[in-house]
């Protein structure tokens, strides 16, 4: 097979390249270890920040998110029985909007489809091939025959454990990595939200988060230690948690769709290319889930990416796609330091030291009664803030 610009997995990030590819009249070929209806099925994010939304809206896919997505214009943060809003419209002028990551993927695998692009699934990606630096090529494996993929560019958008960013030799790059003493246990669950709005709750018991898909399904967290095995969760202690944690004693109990424990880390390559391949999303860099970023920073990549491979296509120029990873890894720390700062902020240290305990409350405090510190977090939080 041949292609323009080869594509190394079905996820937000390799699918808006692709899409954004096609509308720039390049052609691509998406490689996807894993089947359809996997992958439309993953729960993951839930919430964009208007960057992405507008992204959205001008690459033509804004269409069922501005119909089925829940605009919100704030979060709330609960501590020390109290419950205070960060107003992001007030403080920035912006909102955020809820539309959960697979309906994304959905809206994104349906017009590259429509389209007639080529999205290959249960296609696993074996190694990406940089031996001729002007022809990169991946070998891949279709319905158990190896092949290979000729390409002008590779992009590895192939996650946190995909094969991408092995291809990149060890000594080109340095990994900044940071490993917290906690987890989130996900939940989907049938039961309306306790709040129209976002809760993040710090207790002493842990952290715990309310967020929802629609008015009738709730996506809730809780944290957990690190190791957590699902099964010590049955479901009246997952409700009973997140009662207390979030003080709302009239929460569910609803049917748990799903449940699931997501390891927490930071991560981030530098830099995020290596000659004819190109790294995008979490294949580049990792952060936990705390300040809502993943999602949001692999379709900013994608779409600095796109830009460069367009112009390159057009004039031959070459010189965004030699910024790619500078301009991208700005915005990456700033989300790394703010996604940093929001979880340390918010979740017990597993020792329970009352001195740590006491320095949260009171920045809890801080940042719920000074304007200009629920400003920097709002500014971070809707993706304003300067990189
Ligand atoms: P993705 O991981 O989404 O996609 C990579 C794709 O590559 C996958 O489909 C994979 O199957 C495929 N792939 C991998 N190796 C391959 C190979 N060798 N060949 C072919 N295909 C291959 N972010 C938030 O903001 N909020 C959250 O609540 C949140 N929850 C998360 C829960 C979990 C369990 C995980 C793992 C992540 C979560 N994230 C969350 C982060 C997540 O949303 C990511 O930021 C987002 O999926 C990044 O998108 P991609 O970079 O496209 O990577
Ligand atoms: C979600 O809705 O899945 C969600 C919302 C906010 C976060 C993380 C996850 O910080």
């Amino acid at each position: 097979m041949r292609t323009q610009v080869g594509i190394v997995g079905a996820g937000p990030a390799g699918l808006m390249l692709s899409h954004l590819l096609h509308l720039a009249g390049v052609g691509s070929v998406v490689l996807e270890v894993r089947d359809r209806e996997y992958v439309e099925r993953r729960v993951r994010a839930g919430v964009l920040e208007q960057g992405t939304v507008d992204l959205l809206d001008e690459a033509g896919l804004g269409e069922r998110m501005r119909r089925e997505g829940l605009v919100h214009e704030g979060v709330n943060l609960a501590f020390a029985g109290e419950r205070h809003r960060i107003d992001f419209r007030d403080l920035t002028g912006r909102t955020i909007t809820v539309y959960g990551q697979q309906e994304v993927v959905k809206d994104l695998i349906q017009a590259r489809l429509a389209a007639g692009g080529t999205v290959l699934f249960e296609a696993e990606a074996l190694f990406v091939d940089l031996g001729d630096a002007e022809r990169p090529r991946v070998r891949f494996r279709d319905a158990s025959v190896e092949r290979w993929l000729e390409c002008d560019f590779v992009a590895a958008c192939d996650g946190s454990h995909g094969i991408g960013r092995t291809a990149v030799p060890a000594e080109k790059v340095t990994v900044f990595e940071h490993e917290y003493p906690h987890a989130w246990l996900g939940v989907l669950a049938e039961t309306p939200p306790a709040s129209d709005e976002l809760i993040y709750a710090y207790h002493e018991r842990g952290f715990a988060l309310q967020s929802m898909r629609t008015q009738e399904i709730s996506r809730l967290y809780l944290q957990v230690p690190a190791d957590e095995d699902p099964a010590a969760w049955p479901d009246d202690r997952i409700w009973e948690e997140l009662r207390t944690r979030l003080g709302e004693p009239e929460l569910g109990p609803g049917e748990i769709l799903e449940k699931g424990v997501t390891a927490m880390r930071s991560l981030v390559m530098e830099p995020m290319q290596h000659g004819r391949l190109f790294l995008a999303g979490d294949a580049a860099h990792v952060v936990p889930p705390t300040g809502a970023k993943g999602m949001n920073l692999a379709l900013a990549d994608v779409s600095v990416l796109a830009a460069g491979l367009a112009a390159y296509y057009s004039d031959g120029s070459e010189a965004s796609l030699a910024a790619y990873s500078e301009t991208c890894l700005r915005r990456v720390w700033r989300a790394e330091h703010f996604s940093s700062w929001m979880t340390n902020l918010l979740h017990r240290d597993p020792a329970g030291d009352p001195f740590e305990h006491r320095l949260r409350l009171s920045h809890l405090r801080y940042v719920t009664s000074s304007r200009a510190a629920a400003t920097s977090l709002a500014e971070n939080y809707v993706g304003e803030a300067p990189v």
